[in-house]
C-alpha cells in the first residue's frame, strides 16, 4: 500500500466536454463552457480521489489569452497543468496530411502550430508536448508512404529543436482512423524509430485503445521500457475500435497485465518519468463520475499488480513451473483490494467511497443550475 503513495493520473480536459460519435454528440446539463469550468470539474475528481492533480490541455480547444493566469487558476484549485496536446486534424488545410504533407506551406503551418503549443507549455509549466497525427491515406497509391515518413522525420526534427531542456515530445501511434488504408504513425515501432532519431527527450505515447484486437499490449510496454522510450500512456478501453471508454471497463485483466509490466520495468514510482494520462470520452455517462471511476480503476489494478509475489514468481519461472507461475499472477489479479483501498483513502482524509461522496456533494446539480447559456465545450470548441 505504501507504494500507492504519490500515484498521479492526469485527466484530459476534453473528457469533461461533450463528445460522441459521427452519428450524434449529446449535450448534458452542466457541461463546461470554458477551460476554467473543465478545470473546476477536474478538481472535483482530485478532491475525492487524491489521484489526479494534473489536467492535460488541448490546443486550440483550450485556448486562452493568458496561460499564466490559467496556471494560477488551476493552482488555486489544487491542480497543475499537464500535457499539451496539439491538433492538426481539424483544419481544411490538413485534408491530405499535416507534418507529412507534400506542400511545404502546410507542413510549416503544422510545425508553427506545435511551436505555439511549446509557447503555451512555457507559460503553463507543462512538461510534455503530445503529438497525435491523423495523417495517412485511404487508398493504395494515394500517397508515397516512404516520402511521407521522410517528411515526418524532417518536421518532427524542427519541432524537437524547440523543445526545452525540461520538456519532452511524446509521439502517439494509432493503427487506423481517420485514415483507413495507412496511417503515418501506425505502431510503436514507427513511433520508436521516429523518436529515437530525435533524441533523449523524445518518447513514445501508448494509447491503450490504438491496437488491433488481440494485441499483446503488455509486451509493447515491456519493450518500450526496456528501450527507455515509454513516455506516457493514454489510458482508456475498447471493445471494437478506438472506443475511448473508461479504462479497465472492457478488460480489467488486460489493465492488470499492463500495469504489472509497468511496475516490473521500472515505469512506476517516484523514479519513473512515465506519465499516466487518461484519453477518454464520456458520451452517454456522466462525465465527472466517469473520470472518478477511471482513476479508481487504474489505482485498483495498480494495487493488484503491486501485490504480485515477484520473488515466488521468479522462482516458479526458473523452475519451469508453468501453472505455478501462472497461478501467482492470477492470485494477484483476483485479490480484492477494495476494502484496503477504502481504508487507505480514509487514512488520508479522503472519502472511503469517492463515487458516493461526489454524488452526495450536490456539485452536479449546482453546475447544471449555474451553467446556463453559452456554448458547451465539445470537439472543436
Ligand atoms: C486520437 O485518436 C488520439 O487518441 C489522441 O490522443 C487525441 O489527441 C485525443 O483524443 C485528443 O484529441
Ligand atoms: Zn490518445
Amino acid at each position: 500500500m505504501a507504494q500507492l503513495e504519490g500515484q498521479v493520473i492526469e485527466l484530459p480536459s476534453w473528457a469533461f466536454g461533450n463528445s460522441g460519435t459521427r452519428f450524434k454528440v449529446f449535450g448534458t446539463p452542466g457541461t463546461p463552457r470554458t477551460i476554467q469550468e473543465k478545470i473546476s470539474d477536474a478538481a472535483q475528481v482530485h478532491q475525492v480521489t487524491g489521484l489526479s492533480p494534473k489536467v492535460a490541455l488541448h490546443i486550440p480547444w483550450d485556448k486562452v489569452e493568458d496561460y499564466s493566469a490559467l496556471r494560477e487558476f488551476a493552482g488555486d484549485k489544487g491542480l497543475a497543468l499537464g500535457t499539451v496536446n496539439s491538433n492538426t486534424f481539424q483544419d481544411d488545410a490538413y485534408k491530405f496530411g499535416s507534418l507529412t504533407h507534400l506542400d511545404p506551406k502546410v507542413r510549416q503551418m503544422a510545425i508553427d502550430h506545435h511551436f505555439e503549443c511549446i509557447d503555451v507549455m512555457n507559460q503553463t509549466g507543462s512538461e510534455d508536448l503530445k503529438i497525435w497525427l491523423a495523417d495517412g491515406t485511404n487508398y493504395p497509391g494515394q500517397g508515397d508512404i516512404r516520402g511521407r515518413q521522410d517528411r515526418l522525420a524532417d518536421s518532427l526534427a524542427k519541432i524537437y529543436a524547440r523543445i526545452g531542456e525540461n520538456q519532452r515530445l511524446v509521439l502517439e501511434y494509432k493503427f487506423f482512423e481517420p485514415a483507413f488504408y495507412h496511417t503515418d504513425v501506425p505502431d510503436w515501432g514507427t513511433s520508436y524509430a521516429q523518436v529515437a532519431a530525435l533524441g533523449d527527450r523524445a518518447m513514445v505515447c501508448l494509447d491503450t485503445g490504438h491496437h488491433a484486437p488481440g494485441t499483446n499490449i503488455e509486451f509493447i510496454v515491456a519493450q518500450l521500457l526496456r528501450l527507455g522510450k515509454l513516455g506516457s500512456f493514454d489510458f482508456n478501453s475498447r471493445f471494437y475500435a478506438d472506443d475511448d471508454l473508461i479504462v479497465g471497463a472492457a478488460d480489467p485483466f488486460q489493465l492488470f497485465r499492463i500495469l504489472y509490466e509497468v511496475i516490473r520495468g521500472g515505469g512506476y514510482g517516484p523514479d519513473s518519468t512515465v506519465a499516466f494520462m487518461l484519453d477518454q470520452c464520456h458520451n452517454v455517462e456522466e462525465k465527472i463520475p466517469g473520470q472518478i471511476r477511471s482513476v479508481l480503476n487504474v489505482q485498483e489494478m495498480t494495487a493488484r499488480a503491486l501485490s504480485v509475489d515477484r520473488t515466488a514468481l521468479t522462482a516458479a519461472q526458473e523452475a519451469g513451473d508453468v501453472l505455478g507461475a501462472n497461478g501467482i499472477m492470477m492470485d494477484a489479479f483476483y485479490s480484492d483490494v477494495r476494502t484496503d483501498l477504502a481504508a487507505w483513502r480514509e487514512s488520508r482524509g479522503l472519502p472511503a467511497d469517492p463515487m458516493k461522496a461526489f454524488a452526495a456533494s450536490g456539485y452536479q446539480a449546482k453546475i447544471a443550475a449555474d451553467r446556463v447559456g453559452g456554448t458547451q465545450a465539445g470537439w472543436g470548441a
